[in-house]
């Protein structure tokens, strides 16, 4: 069956972004600074990848993306929330993000670092206002806590301290860049009604599509990040390393046959991004 991969991006897009726009304060409710930061921050063109991957989820599941919807927001506005606080001036101290001022540079520090909270907040609120989505309020908080993302970050910005090793790089990409593309498949899979050894295959594709994402984002900004996996491996070997991950991922999805069409799509996506 032929199916359309860009075009279920764009759509994932738009419905999540509807979603969002609708659950979001409007910016005329005060504090309206506030509002304003976390719209700026929310609407600025990301690509939405972790909701399509929610939604590649669920059509692997036989769902509809619709019954994905309360995570494909919520992780989104944990990724959003992450990227305000990684450009402040404490952390990486960025001045732009996705061609525009970062959120600090625009709103000042404190309605930034706040905008950031209320983010990831809200995410919790998304989630726990939906029946179905309730009992993944604490998958979130583990994903989004310091286990996962909060500590991935913790040792990313503590990089210099230490000696580079693949051990250490690969914990920093699990819990700074994995973790919510592996909340993202369960997530997904989860609300629209898998268990069991289904859930660990989405499981299993979201850590290894996670890995391969962030080897492919080290091998273009070709090692400029501190915790990049070139310090620990030539470029070749990277490459290698991100096509073994990606066909790790499609491996972890086969179980899902044609369904997981989605999810296959974006992953050899990644091996067609590869410079
Ligand atoms: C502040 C708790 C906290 C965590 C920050 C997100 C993050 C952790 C750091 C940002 C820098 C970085 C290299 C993160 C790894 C994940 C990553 C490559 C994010 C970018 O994801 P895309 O490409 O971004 O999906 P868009 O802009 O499309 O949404």
């Amino acid at each position: 069956m032929d199916h359309d991969l860009d075009k279920f991006i764009s759509d994932s897009a738009q419905r999540v972004d509807h979603y969002l726009d609708k659950s979001l304060a409007p910016v005329v409710d005060p504090p309206e600074i506030l509002h304003e930061a976390m719209r700026y921050a929310v609407f600025s063109g990301g690509k939405r990848l972790r909701p399509a991957i929610c939604f590649g989820a669920a059509v692997a599941a036989g769902a509809s993306p619709d019954a994905a919807l309360p995570a494909a927001a919520a992780v989104e506005l944990v990724h959003a929330y992450s990227l305000v606080h990684d450009d402040l001036p404490c952390m990486d101290d960025d001045d732009e993000r996705r061609g525009r001022p970062t959120a600090h540079v625009r709103f000042g520090e404190a309605n930034a670092l706040l905008a950031g909270d209320a983010l990831l907040t809200e995410a919790f609120a998304q989630l726990g206002s939906s029946d179905r989505a309730a009992p993944l309020v604490a998958q979130l908080a583990r994903a989004a806590g310091s286990r996962e993302l909060i500590g991935g970050q913790v040792d990313d910005l503590g990089w210099a301290s230490g000696t580079p090793t693949f051990h250490r790089v690969v914990s920093v990409h699990l819990r700074k860049t994995a973790a919510l593309f592996r909340f993202s498949a369960l997530a997904g899979g989860t609300l629209a009604g898998l268990a069991g050894t289904e859930l660990e295959s989405l499981d299993h594709f979201g850590r290894a599509y996670g890995l391969a994402f962030q080897t492919v984002d080290d091998l273009d900004d070709q090692g400029a990040e501190e915790c990049s996996i070139l310090q620990v491996m030539t470029p070749n070997e990277a490459r290698a390393r991100a096509s073994e991950l990606v066909e790790e991922a499609l491996e972890a999805c086969s179980i899902f046959g044609d369904q997981a069409w989605v999810l296959t799509g974006v992953a050899e996506a990644l091996v067609g991004r590869l410079p």
